[in-house]
């Protein structure tokens, strides 16, 4: 089986419909055609302001939702980043390849260090795609399932692949990205121009996983929508519905026009209420599933320690290879 790597920040107590649409449930389906390897990704957490005690609830709450959305730690690799040291240790070696300049270039970097001011930006934020490169070259992997906005990340992937294998011998699989579809999109409820983000500054707009349904229910009502009432798709002209089509179209498997026929001519308010009982109907079990998996930390710390054993034998054959190489000696 060829292999797929892909991982989420633990930037939030709970992961947000967009994380749902645009990677679980994709991943959950690859698990049976690939070998799946999805991390929980903390040590790029640590790119942002973290409370200690906190990141590490959310790196439990993270890998719990995996589960619960259907993630099986007994098919897939479901484990914590940082519990394999491999990866830092790689995206050490990796940065010695890395071009300033071609690392300065990366669109994420400039706008979350304009967005932060060159005092909160850490150098840390600066090298996250060579630890990303790192993440993904560890496995020898095939596949990589990211958002568009990762793509440039996944492009220096290869090269620095391509560059390490062209300089010290063939070591390492160069990765292909596997980009979501631009339905696969999810915006903000209240500002359907901006990507739907677990670190909005409002949460308004933002479909919570592990929120109370009644919450889930009211946001999902109070959506921005536009003044002529046609249920219809149309991206630019009416940015607001067309994403609650997007987000229905995705959880039920149908097609957008035929969710269109279905609401032609009742207006805003029953459409509303078709894709508050879609929502909540997925939600439910997946949030009850979760909080019960957090009901018992012990026995997910468990798991999660059987799965990093798992990814640190991948990892380490890959980081030993590479030490070889570069011409480090080995420790007796
Ligand atoms: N709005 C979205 N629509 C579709 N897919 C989305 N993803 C995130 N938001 C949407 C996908 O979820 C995964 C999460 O990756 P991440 O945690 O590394 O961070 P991100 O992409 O930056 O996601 P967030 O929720 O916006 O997190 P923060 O606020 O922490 O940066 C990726 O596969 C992404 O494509």
């Amino acid at each position: 089986k060829a292999r797929l790597y892909s991982g989420m920040q633990p930037s939030a107590d709970s992961l947000q419909i967009g994380n749902y649409i645009g990677a679980l449930l994709q991943w959950r389906d690859m698990q049976d055609t690939y070998d799946a390897f999805f991390s929980v990704v903390d040590l790029h957490a640590l790119t942002q302001p973290n409370d200690p005690a906190e990141l590490r609830e959310k790196t439990r709450r993270t890998a719990a939702q995996y589960i619960a959305a259907g993630i099986e730690p007994s098919r897939s690799t479901l484990y914590v980043q940082s519990h394999v040291r491999a990866h830092a240790e790689l995206a050490w070696i990796l940065s010695t390849i890395t071009g300033f300049g071609e690392a300065g270039r990366m669109t994420q970097f400039k706008d979350k260090s304009q967005r932060y001011g060159a005092d909160a930006t850490s150098v840390g934020l600066f090298t996250y795609p060579v630890l990303m490169a790192a993440d993904i070259l560890l496995y020898q992997t095939h596949v990589v399932p990211v958002g568009d906005d990762q793509k440039q990340h996944v492009e220096l992937t290869r090269d620095l692949a391509e560059r390490f294998n062209a300089r010290y011998g063939e070591t390492f699989r160069v990765p292909e990205p596997v980009i979501q579809a631009e339905t696969a999109r999810i915006y903000d409820l209240q500002n359907p121009s901006a990507k739907m983000s677990k670190s909005a500054e409002s949460h308004a707009g933002v479909l919570w996983l592990l929120d109370d349904v009644d919450v889930t229910a009211k946001k999902i009502m109070r959506a921005v929508t536009d003044n002529d009432g046609v249920v219809a798709y149309d991206r630019e002209g009416k940015p607001g519905v067309s994403n609650l089509l997007t987000i229905y179209a995705a959880l039920t498997g149908r097609q957008i026009p035929s969710i269109e026929d279905e609401y032609a001519g009742r207006g805003y308010g029953d459409f509303k209420k078709g894709l508050r009982d879609v929502v909540v109907a997925e939600f439910e079990p997946v949030r009850a599933r979760a909080l019960e998996l957090l009901d018992d930390p012990a026995e997910l710390d468990r798991v999660l320690a059987v799965n990093a054993e798992k990814a640190a034998a991948v990892a380490d054959e890959t980081l030993s290879t590479v030490y070889d190489r570069v011409g480090l000696l080995r420790r007796a």
